[in-house]
């Protein structure tokens, strides 16, 4: 398996991380290959926890190289304070490289962030806040500033004077903030380029050439397909591109080298920050999902909105991303659950769809039409195979299957590594 793509198939914390994570034994280099520290991984080895933001899971497989690739957008601040913080819990962070073409998210990129929100009002996208937005529009525009131009005092200079002009203006006379000085941004910046020196290579030309070594490359999606900017909930949605192709992009690695992309699916649907939710539960059932699954957003501490699962969002998911294979997390959530309802259908003003809807008006108004399967009440968190699940466990895992399109290969029964089903 030369290359291999992991991507959130719903609106992200599906677990990408601990899937990452539980390859990395089998890898050689993990690739990030798009957003920031808007990212947040949850990943419990041996009954310890570490959260990651910024940094790919992979960083905490000792024989994984990880990378951040030239389609992440880089805050140097957080990227040291959390290479710190794994370090001072024994975790080896001289292995990470970064890729020269990545740009960087300077503080008037979060200041902006969290003004056009503010100024947005009740029609806030609820961002993290972490610039990522701003840093996107830059570099689309030609005003953004990469890892590069930090060894280049001069062009870092030259830079910073072009995106500030355009940015004063708006800070300015726009949101009636205080104008930024070049040289303070060109300090910031320069205090971070000889440690960061070492670090930054030709990832594109690492990679390549470790697939032609054929080494194994596994590139891990930030945030997830329904929050990619040409795919999700427009305007609801991150400013990159999470799903595959993009995971091509903002790695440097053509499709033809891809032969595995994973969809990571939570067996229910989560969702932090604003936009249109069609199976959220707004009663004791979102409650409880929100509670028994432990949703609480791992950079901004905000609870996960919860709902039923979606088998429209995830079938059309498996399109965009053309999945080879599913891997299903948090199943153990459901344990407890009389019924569990999935939803195949969207009643749209009275019109029945059974696929995606064309506009986002349509989804907008889309009620849920379930179907019901059986609970289980029995504790599967200690269940190794698919025979050891209770037979209506295993009856969901496979309604779920069937309606996605795509075989399901893991099933995840808890937070730790270990606690995962191979499905032979
Ligand atoms: P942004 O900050 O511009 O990327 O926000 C735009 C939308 O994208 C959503 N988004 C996320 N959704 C889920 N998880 C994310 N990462 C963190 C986590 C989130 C957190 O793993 O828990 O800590 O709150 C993530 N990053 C971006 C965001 O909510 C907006 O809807
Ligand atoms: P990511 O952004 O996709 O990496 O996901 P997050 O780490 O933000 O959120 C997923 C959460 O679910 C984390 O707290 C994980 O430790 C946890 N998790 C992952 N898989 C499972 C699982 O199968 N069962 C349970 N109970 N928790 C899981
Ligand atoms: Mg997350």
């Amino acid at each position: 398996m030369p290359a291999v793509v992991i991507v959130g198939a719903q609106w992200g914390d599906e677990g990408k991380g601990k899937a990452t994570d539980l390859l990395g034994e089998r890898v050689d280099y993990v690739v990030k290959p798009n957003g920031g520290n808007n990212a947040g991984h949850t990943v419990v080895v041996r009954g310890e926890k570490f959260e990651l933001k910024l940094l790919p899971a992979g960083i905490l497989s000792e024989r994984v190289t990880p990378v951040i690739g030239n389609g992440v957008v880089v805050n140097l601040e957080a990227l040291f304070e959390e290479i710190a913080t794994l370090k001072s819990r024994g975790v080896d962070t001289d292995r990470l490289r970064i890729s020269a073409n990545a740009h960087v998210v300077a503080s008037y990129h979060q200041t902006l962030d969290k003004v056009t929100e503010r100024f947005l009002g009740k029609r806030a996208i609820g961002t993290t806040g972490r610039g990522i937005g701003p840093a996107y529009m830059d570099k689309v525009g030609r005003l953004g500033i990469r890892v590069q131009d930090l060894f280049d005092a001069s062009i870092l200079r030259q830079k910073v004077e072009g995106a500030l002009r355009q940015k004063n203006e708006l800070l300015v006379k726009l949101y009636n903030r205080r104008s930024v000085e070049v040289e303070e941004i060109v300090e910031e910046l320069l205090a971070y380029a000889d440690r960061l020196r070492p670090m930054v290579v030709d990832t594109v030309e690492m990679l390549n050439v470790a697939l032609d070594r054929d080494e194994v490359v596994l590139m891990e999606g930030g945030q997830a397909t329904y929050l990619d900017v040409d795919h999700g909930t427009y305007p609801f949605v991150t400013s990159s591109n999470p799903t595959a192709g993009g995971a091509c992009i903002g790695a440097g690695i053509g499709p033809t080298r891809i032969d595995r992309v994973i969809g990571i699916v939570k067996a229910y649907t989560t969702r932090v920050g604003a936009g249109p939710f069609p199976t959220e539960l707004e009663d004791k059932w979102g409650e409880y999902l929100q509670t028994t699954g432990g949703e609480v957003g791992v950079n901004t501490g905000r609870p996960r909105r919860c709902g039923w699962y979606d088998a429209l969002m995830i079938r059309h998911a498996v399109r965009i991303n053309g999945f080879t294979d599913i891997v299903l997390t948090k199943l153990d959530v459901l344990t407890g659950i009389e019924e569990v309802p999935i939803c195949t259908g969207y009643d749209v003003d009275g019109v029945i769809h059974d696929e995606m809807p064309m506009t986002q008006t349509e989804f907008h108004h889309a009620t849920p039409v379930y179907e019901t399967l059986p609970g289980w009440s029995e504790d599967i968190s200690t269940c190794r195979a698919l025979e050891d699940l209770p037979e209506n466990a295993r009856a969901y895992v496979a309604r779920l299957e069937e309606l996605a399109g795509c075989r399901i290969s893991a099933i995840g029964v808890g937070p730790d590594r270990e606690d995962t089903i191979t499905v032979h």
